[in-house]
C-alpha cells in the first residue's frame, strides 16, 4: 500500500501532524525508531510550558493558533493535558528580549501584567528580585504534560484510522516513482528488507535529524543535538510554590541562557528549576543520567538567589536527562528537503527539526503547517520564511574589485 503521508518520529511534533493529516482524511503511516512514548529523546516527561510571552513576536503570533489547536485536542480527546498556571517572565528592565517580550504582548494584546520588582514580590513573596528587574504575568501560561500530550495525539491519529508502527528504524528515505507518475516515498527500515512506500514524508526525527538529513539527502544542516538536564527541588515548610496556590511557571532572562521553573504540579512539594542549555551529544551513544555540573553552577545560585532558603539546594530531588535540537538561531526549521537530483525543487519530503528546547507548546501548530505542506504545498496563516533550510547556507562573499 502507498500511504498517503508516512511520518518519521513519534515525538510531539510527528504525533501531532499523524493527528492533523488524519483529521483531513488523510492515510497516515507513523513510525518511531523506539518504544513509544520512550525516554531517550526530547518530548517525555511531565511537563513543558506554555506561553505567548516571547521576545519574537511571530511566536506570540503562532501560540495563539497553537492554543487553540491544544483545546480542540483536548476536546476531541476528553482529556486535559494543558493546566493553567499564570506566568511570570523577569529579567533586568534594559534587557532586549524582555523589552522585545513586553512589546510583543502589546502588539498582540496577550492579556499581561508589568510588574516592578516590588509589586513582583508583593504578588509572589517566595520570590526575591533586584530593583533593576521587573516581571511581566500572564495568566493564560501554563504546564503542559508531556507524555501523556504525545499519547493523547497518538490515541487520536489512530481513533482516525493512522497505522502507528514502533521500532522501526530507518534506514534510508529515497523518492519512487508512482503509478500516477507522480514523485512519491520509499522508506527502507534498517533491516534492510521492510520498505514503506508513501506520497509524501514528514520527517520529524528530534535530535536525530542532523545524522538522518546527512544520510538520506547529503545536506549538512546546523541542528546540534544537546544533552540538557532538567531537576525538581524541595520547597521548604510552605506550599507557597504550588500551583494551586497560584505560584506560576516562570522565566528568567539570563546570560549565558535562560532558567526556567515550573510551580510544584507533578510532584507534591518538588519545584522544577532547570537550565536552558547543556553539553553537545551523541543521541545514540549518550547516557541517559543528567548531568549535573550546569545545575550546580547556573541553578543552584539562581534558586539561592531568587528563593533563598525557601527551596533545598544541595542537590535536586529528581532529576533527569532530555535533549534539545538546537539551531544557531534558535529558531525552526519547517521546510521540504532538498534532494541531490532536484535542489531547488519542494520534493515529497519535508522536515520539521531544531525546535531548540522551545518547541513543544508548538506541537499541534507544527501538526498544522507540516499537513498543510504536505497537501497543498503552502501554509497561508503562517510565514514560514524564518523557518527555511536556505538560511543556513553562507552566502557568498562579496568580491571587491581588484586595481
Ligand atoms: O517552553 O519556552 C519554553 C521554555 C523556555 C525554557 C524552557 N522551556
Amino acid at each position: 500500500i502507498t500511504h498517503d503521508v508516512i511520518v518519521v518520529g513519534a515525538g510531539i511534533m510527528g504525533s501531532a501532524t499523524a493527528w492533523e493529516l488524519t483529521r483531513r482524511g488523510r492515510t497516515v503511516l507513523l513510525l518511531e525508531q523506539f518504544d513509544f512514548l520512550h525516554r531517550r529523546g526530547s518530548s517525555h516527561g511531565e511537563s513543558r510550558i506554555i506561553r505567548r510571552t516571547y521576545p519574537q513576536d511571530y511566536y506570540t503570533k503562532m501560540m495563539e493558533l497553537s492554543y487553540n489547536l491544544w483545546e480542540e485536542a483536548q476536546q476531541e480527546a476528553g482529556v486535559r493535558v494543558y493546566t493553567q498556571t499564570g506566568g511570570l517572565d523577569f529579567g533586568r528592565r534594559n534587557n532586549a528580549e524582555v523589552q522585545g517580550l513586553i512589546r510583543s504582548c502589546e502588539v498582540h494584546k496577550v492579556e499581561h501584567e508589568v510588574l516592578t520588582a516590588a509589586a513582583a514580590m508583593d504578588r509572589f513573596p517566595q520570590l526575591r528580585l533586584p530593583d533593576d528587574h521587573v516581571a511581566i504575568y500572564s495568566p493564560a501560561a501554563g504546564v503542559l504534560n508531556a507524555t501523556k500530550a504525545v499519547a493523547m495525539f497518538q490515541r487520536l491519529a489512530t481513533a482516525r484510522g493512522a497505522t502507528l508502527r514502533d521500532r522501526i528504524k530507518i534506514e534510508h528515505i529515497g523518492t519512487k516513482r508512482l503509478v500516477d507518475g507522480s514523485t512519491g516515498v520509499e522508506v527502507l527500515a534498517n533491516d534492510g528488507r521492510t520498505v514503506f512506500a508513501g506520497k509524501k514524508c514528514v520527517i520529524a526525527a528530534g535530535a536525530w535529524s542532523k545524522s538522518l538529513f546527512k544520510k538520506i539527502a547529503g545536506v549538512e544542516v546546523p541542528v546540534e543535538p544537546l544533552h540538557t538536564t532538567v531537576a525538581y527541588w524541595r520547597t521548604i515548610g510552605t506550599d507557597g510554590f504550588s500551583a494551586a496556590k497560584g505560584f506560576p511557571v516562570f522565566i528568567n532572562y539570563e546570560q549565558p541562557a535562560l532558567i526556567y521553573g515550573m510551580p510544584c504540579l507533578e510532584f507534591p512539594g518538588l519545584l522544577k528549576a532547570a537550565f536552558h542549555l547543556g553539553p553537545l551529544c551523541d543521541p545514540d551513544a549518550r547516557a541517559p543520567e543528567p548531568l549535573l555540573a550546569d545545575v550546580h553552577k547556573y541553578v543552584v545560585p539562581f534558586l539561592r538567589e531568587k528563593f533563598g532558603s525557601a527551596v533545598r539546594t544541595d542537590a535536586p530531588a529528581l532529576a533527569e536527562g532530555c535533549m534539545y535540537s538546537m539551531t544557531p538561531d534558535e529558531d525552526f526549521i519547517l521546510d521540504f528537503l532538498p534532494l541531490p537530483d532536484q535542489p531547488k525543487q519542494k520534493g515529497p519530503i519535508l522536515v520539521a527539526a531544531g525546535f531548540s528546547g522551545h518547541g513543544f507548546k508548538f506541537g499541534p501548530l507544527i501538526g498544522k503547517i507540516m499537513a498543510d505542506l504536505a497537501t497543498t504545498g503552502k501554509c497561508p496563516e503562517v510565514p514560514l520564511h524564518r523557518f527555511a533550510l536556505g538560511r543556513f547556507e553562507s552566502k557568498p562573499s562579496v568580491e571587491l574589485p581588484r586595481g
